[in-house]
């Protein structure tokens, strides 16, 4: 496989505000939970690599977080900086917005966009929210008037809807190439870093109304054994209140939480996990550069 003629590698970043599917698009397309998803913003918060593999080439994605207009703490503004460094340097750029809904973060998000590398690729999502289909067309239109995209793409992240005929046409335009990864590899990410994320995500779905961005997990301890793997993990909050809110009255919410990451990490890992959390405050650490790089916020 590895050496036949015409094999495709390349890049392919995917950039658009936050909320708009761009990681739900990387799960489907790799039919794998590598980036997670909830329906509130700024959900990703790291770049991520993930390396989609086939007879015909392979597709190394770059899922960057949403580019907003937050208020400009240390941790929003690295957020920008990773979805502005990751339009750099690759082939293509698929720039996600979503059917019939422009803000000005897409604006913004068209800036960084257009000053990035490679070819570009406008992809309107979540096309099964609109009823009236044609209704889009004066919508791209717009957008086309303002800036210029090589390619304009109609799908649904999460309905499947597309997504393939996508696929094929970015290995189309990457460069033949040899792999630029090893097969078994999917990304660049370690195994305890998707642990902390699936904790997160269980902690973002559950509390999105009480609390703000302000948390954030590491990972103290993965020791895996024969039937079974221990995780120690911590969860990061600002104040003391948002600790009590997510231990829960007698610990009931903290451990809701806990059987739920569980849940999800047994099947990320394929191993029975015996998960232990601890909550602790860090204060204002989204503002500290050097709590974050603590963290785990530093580019990798
Ligand atoms: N109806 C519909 N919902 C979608 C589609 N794609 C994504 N969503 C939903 O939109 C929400 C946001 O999806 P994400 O994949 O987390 O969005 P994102 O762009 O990665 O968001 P950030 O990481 O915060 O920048 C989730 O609730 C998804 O289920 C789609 O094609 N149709
Ligand atoms: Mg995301």
């Amino acid at each position: 496989m590895v050496d036949k003629k015409g094999f495709k590698a390349g890049y392919v970043a995917v950039l658009g505000r936050p909320n708009v599917g761009k990681s739900t698009l990387i799960n489907q397309v790799l039919q794998q939970k590598l980036s997670i998803v909830s329906h509130k913003p700024q959900t990703t918060r790291h770049q991520i690599l993930a390396i989609y593999h086939n007879p015909k080439g392979q597709i190394v994605f770059l899922d960057t977080p949403g580019i907003h207009n937050q208020k400009k703490t240390a941790l929003n503004k690295q957020l920008n900086q990773t979805a502005r460094s990751s339009a750099q340097e690759v082939d293509v750029i698929l720039h996600l917005v979503e059917a019939g809904q422009w803000h000005d973060e897409d604006r913004r998000a068209t800036e960084i966009v257009m000053s990035g590398g490679g070819q570009k690729i406008l992809v309107i999502n979540k096309v099964d929210l609109v009823d009236e289909k044609s209704e889009l067309l004066p919508f791209v239109d717009n957008i086309l008037i303002n800036f210029s995209y090589d390619e304009v793409f109609y799908i649904s992240a999460l309905k499947n809807k597309q997504v393939d005929h996508l696929v094929s046409r970015l290995l189309n335009m990457l460069p033949e190439s040899p792999p630029l990864y090893d097969p078994s590899f999917i990304s660049d990410r370690s195994t305890r870093f998707f642990v902390s994320e699936l904790i997160r995500e269980q902690l973002t779905l559950r509390f999105h109304q009480e609390l703000p961005y302000s948390l954030t997990v590491t990972i103290d301890a993965y020791e895996p054994e024969e039937s079974i793997t221990h995780i120690h993990a911590t969860i990061w909050v600002e104040r003391e209140q948002q600790k009590r809110i997510i231990i829960g009255r007698g610990g009931a919410a903290i451990k809701q939480v806990g059987v739920k990451a569980r849940a999800e990490i047994e099947d990320f890992i394929q191993s029975r996990v015996n998960l232990k959390l601890w909550v602790k405050i860090k204060s204002a650490w989204t503002d500290d550069q050097q709590a974050l790089d603590g963290l785990g916020y530093k580019e990798p």
